[in-house]
């Protein structure tokens, strides 16, 4: 099934003048949020950091489902070959063709707990994986005293029916008896570390230990493939803080990637009832939860004090209110579509489209919102080998998002 997307009034619209006259790829248009906030009165830190101007691609593309087979996929990653490897959050994983031919589940993974918002999640392999068949994944592990965060590594067989000697890496404790806000990302970067997030649990009880530098809850996680502490982590020989914390102050994050440029690692999370965020993340800060946030508690109350700003926490390069649930991203680096290059894609669950942010010196200077009538919980993107965007949505779908 073929979704056009793009339009001759969408390209007239792209080249619309602004304000001031001069033709914008990124300012010239209004902001794509038009509802109105949940905290009227939280005015942002610099200009720009919400409701920036709308931006619309002007090339022709289009969002093609190839497949509507899968259960609940959560991570999706390319092997060396083109093909997909996905995540299913009940704790399987698929291997599906650019075409849409799915696999049969692969098996042999460890149990996992897919109650609530946890599951088999985040999933990458390793960057030698043509000769070592390595993959590592996030799951919200099942323990007597409740349940965590927890990374796992295998191989995968030759006949790619199931992950072989399977092991469990880490493990972000506490654990806590509850099933939301894992986290659940994974990269692996240059130096060939895996990084990770987490979440604070949600609740009450759990949401100061973001703040905590003695737990695993709330943070940007950074180990090797052993599951050791990173070498060169910020906390590495401070007392009382753990030594594979690479950032803390982090509600739920669902969004990790690096800059194809600048190598920086981005990231983004969920507030409550406004509040979603975008950050650029640098070793050792404190991004601010549940200390500041730009969103309210779902009761309507306002979070702690109500602050949104104080010295010493990191502000968000960006945020949303009312939410649009940022799940996974990835920036794009091809060439399929040229005024794409380096721009931010990210998969919205209840804003249901995928999201575009065109970011320029680290700030977001144009936003677009691409597939909204598809209606679809977009989970997580990531580019293809191919230079096409693939993305995965709750109701079980796999988009290609390319140049027609
Ligand atoms: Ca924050």
């Amino acid at each position: 099934m073929i979704v056009p997307i793009s339009s001759l009034g969408l390209v007239l619209m792209g080249l619309t003048l602004d304000a001031c006259g001069q033709q914008s790829a990124g300012s010239g248009l209004a902001s794509v949020e038009t509802k109105e906030p949940n905290s009227p009165n939280y005015k942002p830190a610099f200009a720009g950091q919400t409701r920036i101007a709308g931006t619309k691609t002007t090339t022709p593309y289009e969002g093609k489902v190839l497949t509507e087979a899968l259960t609940s996929p959560w991570g999706i990653t390319s092997l060396p070959d083109g093909r997909l490897l996905v995540t299913q959050r009940e704790g399987s994983m698929r291997i599906v063709t650019t075409a849409g031919k799915v696999s049969e589940p692969i098996t042999g993974l460890p149990a996992v707990n897919s109650s609530g918002q946890g599951g088999l999640l985040g999933v990458r392999v390793d960057p030698d994986f043509a000769t070592n068949r390595m993959v590592y994944w996030v799951f919200s592990e099942p323990r007597p005293d409740g349940n965590l965060t927890a990374v796992g590594k295998g191989k995968l067989s030759a006949d790619e029916k199931k992950i072989e000697n399977a092991k469990v890496i880490y493990e972000a404790t506490p654990a806590y008896k509850g099933n939301l806000h894992y986290g659940g990302r994974i990269l692996i970067d240059k130096q060939g570390n895996l990084v990770i997030s987490t979440g604070e649990r949600s609740d009450l009880v759990t949401r100061p230990q973001a703040q905590s530098l003695n737990s695993g809850l709330g943070k940007v996680i950074r180990i090797t493939k052993e599951g050791k502490p990173a070498s060169g982590n910020p906390f590495v020989g401070q007392a009382d803080a753990r030594p594979e914390l690479y950032s803390y102050g982090h509600r739920n994050v669902q969004s990790l990637a690096f800059h194809p440029v600048t190598g920086d690692l981005w990231e983004g999370e969920f507030g409550p009832r406004g509040g979603d965020e975008i950050n650029r993340i640098q070793p050792g800060k404190n991004y601010g939860w549940p200390t500041i946030t730009y969103g309210i508690e779902y009761s309507g109350q306002k979070v702690g004090e109500g602050i949104q700003q104080k010295e010493g926490l990191e502000q968000p390069v960006y945020y949303w209110d009312p939410s649009v649930s940022p799940s996974g991203m990835t920036f794009y680096s091809a060439n399929n579509v040229p005024e794409w290059k380096n721009n931010l894609f990210i998969g919205t669950l209840s804003g249901m489209h995928v999201l575009r942010l065109v970011i320029e010196n680290n700030k977001v200077v144009g936003e677009e919102r691409l597939l909204s009538d598809q209606l679809q919980r977009f989970r997580d993107i990531t580019q293809g080998k191919d230079g096409a965007l693939y993305a995965i949505t709750d109701q079980g779908r796999l988009y290609r998002i390319d140049k027609k």
